[in-house]
């Protein structure tokens, strides 16, 4: 195996699982930067400027059928240095959200992460409701999330701990760092978590640090990082476009700008991570079909009484139902033809069935 590619996170198994595809290894690589349907691939050989072929974008059913950072390709290279991505290999994992606005059509913002890292400022940005979406999208991809509390040079310690405290209450057995750019706390014991070969994504909100984070990382001011002035910058973002980088410890790290906001994609099978609780006491219902509203029996009704699960959990647990409902319909009719989404409904309708 080249070094090139093992530095790319190529590894055993899936260097296997591409030749069982019968992926021609001489053509691997992989996209580290996307922009407006231009790529930027890489290969033992260094950078390339791509696109797709002609024939991808005329069968393209949908942002999925497109590259994506973090994506294996097979390419071709012409002679000038142009690469033509002809082939999207099977991803292992996909960090995707709802678009804002657009029902029905989901945004990738990533593929093949192991890890992502959701980073929030704890002066302003800490909300656990968001960070509760973010593990939703991340579960939903089979992605682990870990939450970063960045800035915590901007709170006292005993707010912190109130914030930790906060977290775990809420998402079980979740991994927590603290760091501060600025006062270098948690640094160090941030970076030697990272280990060769693992693909980690950092999301969050505009100016809670990732790229600041990234560049300590990397040992170089490899990315802008910028102070938002609420005044003025509303709503810009330093970071314009998802990249991927590689440590000197042999991490691959992508960035990617803030999101304003966080869709939904299909929540059903992440939620019954986040809310194990109360996914595990609906069972326990009374009728197959409560609502958990006013139905005699209801065990979530009865936990909420007795203090066991909060009603800011259970609120947040009947809106994120109630996306999901909305989402599975829409995409339903949008993704027919879509071999994986098919499958994924026929399961979720299958799981419908029985529940009613
Ligand atoms: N006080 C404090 N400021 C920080 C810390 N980390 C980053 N910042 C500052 O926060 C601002 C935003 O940082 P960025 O790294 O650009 O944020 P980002 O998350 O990459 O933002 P987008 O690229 O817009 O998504 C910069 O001015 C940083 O210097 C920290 O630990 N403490
Ligand atoms: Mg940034
Ligand atoms: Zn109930």
């Amino acid at each position: 195996m080249s070094a090139g590619l093992l530095q790319l996170g190529l590894n055993t198994k899936l260097k296997e699982q591409f030749e069982s595809e019968n992926i021609d290894l001489s053509k691997l690589a992989r996209v580290i930067r996307e922009h407006k349907e231009l790529y930027v691939i890489q290969n033992p050989d260094g950078l390339f400027n791509a696109e797709i072929t002609g024939n991808m974008r005329f069968t393209a059913e949908s942002r999925k059928d497109f590259p994506a950072v973090g994506d294996w390709v097979e390419v071709s290279i012409f002679e000038g240095g142009q690469a033509i991505i002809n082939k999207i290999l099977p991803r292992f994992s996909v960090l995707e959200r709802q678009s804002v606005g657009a029902y029905g059509e989901k945004q990738l913002i990533a593929s093949n992460i192991n890890t992502a890292f959701i980073v929030q400022a704890v002066d302003r940005d800490f909300n656990l409701n968001r960070l509760e979406r973010y593990f939703v999208i991340a579960y939903n991809g089979g992605i682990k999330p870990v939450v970063i509390l960045n800035k915590c040079d901007l709170i006292s310690p005993d707010q912190l701990q109130e914030l930790k405290k906060q977290i775990a209450d809420r998402l079980k057995d979740v991994l927590i760092f603290i760091t501060s750019a600025y006062s270098a706390q948690g640094l160090e014991e941030f970076k030697n978590f990272l280990k060769k070969g693992q693909n980690y994504c950092f999301i969050g909100s505009s100016g809670v640090g990732k790229s600041t984070l990234i560049n300590y990382l990397m040992g170089q001011e490899l990315f802008e990082t910028k102070e938002i002035s609420e005044a003025t910058n509303k709503g810009k973002h330093t970071t314009s476009h998802r990249e991927l980088v590689l440590m000197q410890n042999g991490s691959i790290l992508i960035d990617t700008p803030g999101m304003r906001e966080i869709g939904m994609t299909e929540i059903s099978a992440g939620m019954g991570m986040t809310f194990t609780d109360i996914v595990e006491l609906a069972k326990k219902c009374k009728f197959n079909n409560c609502s958990h509203t006013d139905e005699p029996g209801c065990q979530v009704l009865e936990a909420i009484e007795e203090g066991i699960i909060s009603f800011e959990e259970y609120e947040n647990y009947k809106k994120l139902g109630r996306q999901t409902e909305h989402f599975q319909a829409t995409i339903a009719e949008k993704r027919k033809k879509d071999k994986h989404f098919g499958k994924l409904y026929k399961h979720i309708m299958k799981e419908k069935k029985r529940m009613k």
